[in-house]
């Protein structure tokens, strides 16, 4: 009896999370399906230009760059595990993880979406994730690999990590692994090799620790004239939801160079996007502009003659712009305008915009 009592209650709590709020893959397909995508931004609740929520806590999470500008806050919120594989108190960028759990909760009870990325450390050097010193590191984490055993025992913080938020996550590892920057990189690890550190870690979490409630997404990084090459570091239709790109628009040392620099980007953006598109649709997949942004936003209109151009009319599901960081830790590293900044209101008139979706009542839900 008690055990049918326990199943009851386990069915109501999954129906009526389900009727508030949809499946996450559902919300996200309905988002592209009415034609607009979500807007997306890293940390948004843990630090921002010039506050640290990790120093000044508040467990409300009211705190927002983004809401501070627009009175809404975003639909998606990024969030990075790097750091958790060490079982450090805080990630890389100095969020306590703890809190961050928090946070996490606190956005999706408002009726918000989380993604995590994991700029892992690189488990055979010692080193962080942009040690690239050793092309073995993938082979060595890989079944009979010389770092098999502590790789897995990183995925077991991940894993622990995730279950313990008790929410559905986009979960996004291995990004940006066209280019050779990460040790999972192109130029680090043959495509099988990818693709196989990409099925060990999903069969891990989803097989070994059950955690089934995770949308897959995978992020190449924008390279114009080898992008569609990248297929073949691609795990397979069972291990991905999500085809997702990162891309950034490019900084330029004079005024004069901001018109090239942004058509340059937005060319790249289309073809990207375009490549992705067609994949997408032959392998029955969501897209999603993963990362991008203008550091600084030394081009104040960048929102609407910018990134809309370079984005409005692909199905994509959402956009995620990078970090504020906060200016004490990482100066001139932000991505969403201060409240009086120059590119303020031309942020407001993006958020404004029919295709974009922020967490408000009227726009979300
Ligand atoms: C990079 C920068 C770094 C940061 C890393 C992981 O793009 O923002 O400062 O440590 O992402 O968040």
């Amino acid at each position: 009896m008690k055990k049918l009592f326990f199943a009851l209650t386990v069915l109501c709590t999954v129906l009526a999370g389900c009727t508030a709020q949809g499946s996450l893959e559902q919300r996200l397909a309905d988002a592209v399906a009415s034609g607009k995508y979500m807007f997306g931004h890293q940390d948004d609740l843990m630090y921002g230009h010039s506050w640290n929520g990790n120093t000044e806590v508040d467990h409300n999470f009211t705190k927002s760059d983004v809401f501070e500008t627009l009175g809404e806050y975003p639909a998606i919120l990024g969030l990075d595990l790097g750091g958790i594989e060490l079982g450090s108190p805080c990630n890389l960028d100095g969020n306590d993880f703890a809190l961050m759990r928090e946070a996490a909760q606190k956005h999706y009870k408002r009726g918000g979406i989380v993604t995590l990325s994991w700029h892992a450390r690189n488990p055979l050097t010692g080193g962080d994730a942009w040690d690239v010193s050793s092309d073995e590191v993938v082979e060595s984490i890989l079944p009979g690999g010389e770092v098999n055993e502590k790789f897995t025992q990183w995925l077991d913080a991940v894993a622990n990590y995730i279950a313990s938020l008790e929410i559905p996550v986009i979960f996004r590892p291995w990004h940006e692994h066209t280019g050779s920057w990460f040790w999972w990189g192109t130029g680090l690890c043959t495509p099988d090799q990818y693709n196989e550190l990409w099925a060990m870690t999903y069969d891990y979490l989803t097989e070994e620790k059950g955690l089934t409630d995770i949308v897959w997404a995978i992020s190449p990084g924008a390279s114009f004239s080898e992008f569609e090459a990248w297929e073949d570091r691609y795990p397979g239709d069972s291990y991905v939801d999500i085809i997702g790109l990162d891309c950034y628009s490019p900084n330029v040392p004079a005024d004069s160079l901001w018109v090239p620099a942004n058509e340059a980007f937005i060319t790249e953006m289309h073809y990207c996007l375009g490549a992705i598109e067609r994949m997408g649709r032959e392998h029955g997949k969501m897209i999603a502009v993963t990362e991008t942004g203008l550091e600084t936003l030394g081009y104040p209109n960048w929102w609407t003659e910018v990134l809309q151009p370079a984005i409005d009319g692909f199905p994509i599901a959402y956009v995620l712009v990078w970090r504020n960081a906060n200016e004490a830790d990482k100066p001139n590293h932000y991505y969403v305008p201060v409240s009086d900044g120059p590119a303020a209101d031309d942020f407001r008139k993006f958020a404004e915009s029919e295709q974009t979706m922020f967490l408000s009542r009227n726009k979300l839900n």
